[in-house]
């Protein structure tokens, strides 16, 4: 577990309009990643956000992505995005028949590898990966849309995944949580060991852009 919670924002729940603001404010309050969901419409029932927006993302600023890739077939792909060292890349476990290639070919990037898994993916699947990746991000909606409830069974799971990482002695390996972090759900993973927090709809961007300051607060008090 990390020492200090780390927030990523959830780029997809940004109004437009607001953007250059929002990032203001995730500057001024030391927002340590954004979340950038990148969506294909085969993978997930959805599209989101792509290449040009994430060039576009680091001119407005230099808070180092994570980027949250539920596409098919990523090893593909992976050329496409840009990625930089400072980066987090997820990629997932579901979306591939060769997930140890994709995290290979991840490598020369210099980025941080995680692999994500969805609600319904058991734990055990990540045993055959621990020295490929750098963190585990772990789903707690079904993936493709902002909004949605905790699937209930995979509280339960982060703490199975928290112990499965201590008896294989792999405490170095970070848990990242995503989908419906509300405060309160943040506060009982960061008891159970979890260290990235992905900030959407049930946090950080309540309400309008002259509440997110407020709401961040809110979660920082949750999960420190
Ligand atoms: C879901 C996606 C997530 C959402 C996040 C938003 O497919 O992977 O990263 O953007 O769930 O947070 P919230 O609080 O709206 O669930
Ligand atoms: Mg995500």
């Amino acid at each position: 577990m990390k020492e200090k919670a780390e927030i990523s924002a959830s780029m997809m729940c940004t109004d437009l309009v607001d953007l250059y603001e929002t990032i203001q404010i995730f500057e001024r309050n030391g927002v340590e990643h954004l979340h950038i969901d990148v969506m294909d419409g085969t993978f997930v029932p959805n599209l989101g956000l792509g290449v040009d927006y994430i060039r576009g993302l680091r001119k407005l600023t230099s808070i180092p992505l994570d980027i949250h890739l539920m596409i098919k077939d990523p090893e593909y792909k992976l050329q496409w995005i840009g990625i930089k060292e400072t980066d987090i890349v997820s990629i997932h476990y579901e979306s591939s028949f060769q997930v140890q290639r994709v995290l290979d070919w991840l490598q020369p990037y210099g980025c941080q590898r995680f692999l994500a898994i969805n609600p319904a993916t058991p734990i055990g699947v990540l045993e055959e990966v621990l020295d490929y990746i750098d963190g585990i991000n772990l789903l707690m909606v079904n993936p493709g849309f902002a909004g949605q409830k905790m699937i209930q069974s995979t509280m339960k799971k982060a703490e199975k995944l928290v112990n499965m990482l201590k008896q294989a002695q792999r405490e170095d390996i970070i848990v990242e949580v995503d989908g419906n972090i509300t405060p309160e759900h943040g506060r009982r993973l960061r008891e159970i060991g979890a260290s990235i927090f992905v900030a959407g709809k049930s946090s950080i961007f309540k309400g309008k852009v002259d509440d997110y300051e407020h709401n961040i607060k809110i979660l920082r008090q949750a999960i420190e």
